[in-house]
């Protein structure tokens, strides 16, 4: 006690706290009457730290007792479960089918809530600023903040808006909040209202020194705890604690869809994987594409147990190997030899969930999701670590709690439709071996053109096989370099109807399309046209011909620090040789007709 500075009431609590714990480390450096402020500072943070957690700092301490314990004695967090191969709702883009769920997802688009999760730092790409910021491909440089927006306000559009339009909300963490503000404040909320954005930040939780779980001091401070992050699986509680989901729902709306920070081509597969949820009435439904073994995504397993129970989840790119290995698979993780793919559905954490039954759950929750632990132990007596650890938690391990009733379901779809996530630094892209997705930089741009070329292609247009090329020790495919705006087209039917008669686009093309109407008509390209159309005007080009020198990639080197780091990370950058360029800006019908230009 004579260490102790003078106390509030509620400091005295956190005190007593730390020592019913067993946390009395935390105080052992303290002298009587020294560094009060400092010891002031401590106690304010664990009252954060007690605030933040379901159930307080010694509900953490306790769960984190649990899994170490577990962890130390090899337990497998799916004990007594056998995994299996589940059946989702296999969608194929462009098809009858995929049409009529993209139009009942459109509909239903208005009914929804968007939940970005863009807390974590991106320690695998190294790039310095938060990942949300990052151009998600240089021939328009939009970032992927921006390209969510214009997605989500192209929804509000299309599907009739209602109050303050579609509500975003963002869940931040200490590491990306100020950033994420200030992305946003200078760019004017990208077209958004600013009352439909919501910041919600997560907290980090206390790290743990040993497997009494001690918590851990700063190594740089002895008067703060270390912290770090809790994992995405935060969003859920989040989400609860901000009193928004009551207002939804009686706004009438939904559906709530999480999504994660860097994926290009994720509001192509949207639509689709909505009317699915719509029209199969699901109350979790979660979006997968074709799993690579071993690739860092996890894989979506039916999982029964011995008493008969089962669910439907995503087992962690790190947990699928050794839970097949202690269930009869031998080989663990391997691609199935007649497809060339795992045969577990990869999940992409956009998560598709119905409101009324989330809210229900969470009421019972409080957002709290089964957590895990992952301790780098120094040696195989798995007595010390490496370094301090923390629990975690995952935001697609939400159905592990729901009643067998929940109908939780899943849909698959092509990679090239869905998934192009940006994670890899360049130096670990390259070692991935040929073949296997490298997550990087490069691979998210170069995807987000083919998809866009197929599209076209799916749509009748003749578009030329892509080149191969070599950026940042990569080799990729590159399609012609087609952009389009969400306003352009949301779905492939949006697509079909912007097309009549032939389109035809070189490889070494560059296409613009940045507006709602602009239609094309026997268009045949060779070089880069940049067409921009304002919301009044209804453009169409008719048997245009474009020739002229475009752009083109310029292999760079990245670690040569003269270039910028948006460009440096990617391997290349853009030639702007010429352009053929036509600004609509005036309302009513444009028609530009047989011209070469
Ligand atoms: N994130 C947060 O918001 N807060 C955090 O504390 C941590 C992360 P990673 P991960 O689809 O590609 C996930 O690091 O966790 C945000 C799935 O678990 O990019 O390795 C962060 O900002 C996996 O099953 O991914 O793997 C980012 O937006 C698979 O689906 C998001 O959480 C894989 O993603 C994901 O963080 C994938």
């Amino acid at each position: 006690a004579a260490k102790l500075p003078h106390l509030s009431e509620s400091h005295g609590m956190m005190v007593e706290l730390l020592l019913q714990e067993g946390q009395d480390h935390l105080f052992q450096h303290w002298q009587p009457g020294q560094n009060d402020n400092d010891k002031l500072r401590l106690l304010k943070q664990v009252e954060r730290l007690n605030d933040n957690y379901p159930g307080g700092l010694a509900a953490y301490i306790h769960n984190a007792r649990k899994l170490l314990a577990d962890s130390k004695s090899g337990k497998n967090p799916f004990e007594g479960y056998i995994p299996s191969v589940p059946v989702g709702q296999q969608l194929n883009y462009g098809d009858e089918e995929f049409v009529k769920f993209e139009e009942a997802g459109v509909k239903e688009a208005n009914n929804a809530v968007f939940v970005l999760v863009a807390g974590g730092l991106g320690e695998r790409l190294g790039y310095s600023g938060i990942k949300i910021a990052l151009p998600s491909q240089l021939t328009t440089e939009t970032c992927y903040l921006d390209l969510y927006i214009q997605h989500i306000l192209a929804f509000q559009e299309a599907s009739g808006s209602r109050g303050n339009g579609i509500p975003l909300v963002i869940m931040t963490s200490d590491d990306t909040h100020l950033k994420t503000q200030t992305l946003l404040e200078d760019n004017k909320y990208f077209g958004m209202s600013p009352n439909q954005v919501h910041l919600l930040k997560q907290e980090k939780v206390a790290c743990l020194a040993d497997n009494d779980a001690r918590i851990a001091l700063d190594p740089s401070d002895s008067y703060a705890i270390q912290t770090k992050p809790h994992g995405h699986g935060d969003v859920h509680a989040v989400l609860y604690n901000s009193g928004l989901l009551p207002k939804w729902q009686e706004e009438g709306r939904k559906w709530i869809l999480f999504f994660q920070d860097t994926n290009g081509l994720l509001f192509k597969a949207i639509p689709a994987a909505l009317g699915v949820s719509s029209i199969r009435d699901l109350d979790v439904n979660s979006l997968t594409v074709p799993r690579k073994a071993k690739e860092a995504i996890g894989g979506i397993s039916r999982l029964t147990h011995e008493n008969g129970s089962e669910m439907v989840l995503n087992v962690e790119y790190n947990q699928l190997d050794p839970l097949l290995r202690a269930s009869g698979h031998p080989d663990g993780d391997v691609n199935d030899p007649a497809t060339g793919y795992s045969p577990f559905p990869g999940n992409i954490n956009q998560l598709v969930m119905k409101i009324g039954p989330y809210m229900k759950e969470l009421s019972r929750t409080k957002g709290a999701i089964v957590e895990f632990v992952n301790p780098k132990y120094k040696d195989a007596t798995k007595t010390a670590f490496k370094s301090s650890t923390r629990l975690e938690c995952m935001m697609q391990d939400y159905p592990r709690t729901l009643p067998p009733s929940a109908k939780v379901g899943f849909s698959v779809l092509d990679t090239w439709v869905a998934y192009a996530p940006v994670k890899n630094n360049p130096e670990d892209a390259a070692k991935i071996p040929e073949g296997n997705p490298k997550h990087s930089p490069t691979s998210g741009e170069m995807a987000i053109y083919k998809a866009h070329c197929l599209m076209l292609r799916k749509a009748g247009a003749q578009i030329e096989d892509p080149q191969q090329e070599v950026f940042n020790g990569q080799k990729v495919d590159v399609w012609p370099r087609v952009i389009w705006s969400p306003r352009w087209a949301l779905t492939f039917a949006d697509v079909c109807k912007k097309l009549s008669g032939s389109l035809h686009i070189s490889q070494r093309s560059t296409l613009i399309l940045d507006g709602a109407q602009i239609l094309l008509e026997d268009v045949s390209l060779d070089g880069t046209l940049v067409l921009h159309a304002i919301p009044e005007t209804e453009a169409k080009l008719s048997n245009v011909r474009v020739r002229n020198r475009g752009w083109s990639f310029k292999p760079l080197d990245y670690k040569d620090t003269t270039y910028p780091e948006v460009t440096r990370i990617r391997g290349f950058e853009i030639e702007k040789l010429e352009k053929s360029c036509i600004s609509f800006d005036q309302p009513g019908s444009c028609l530009v007709q047989n011209v070469s230009l």
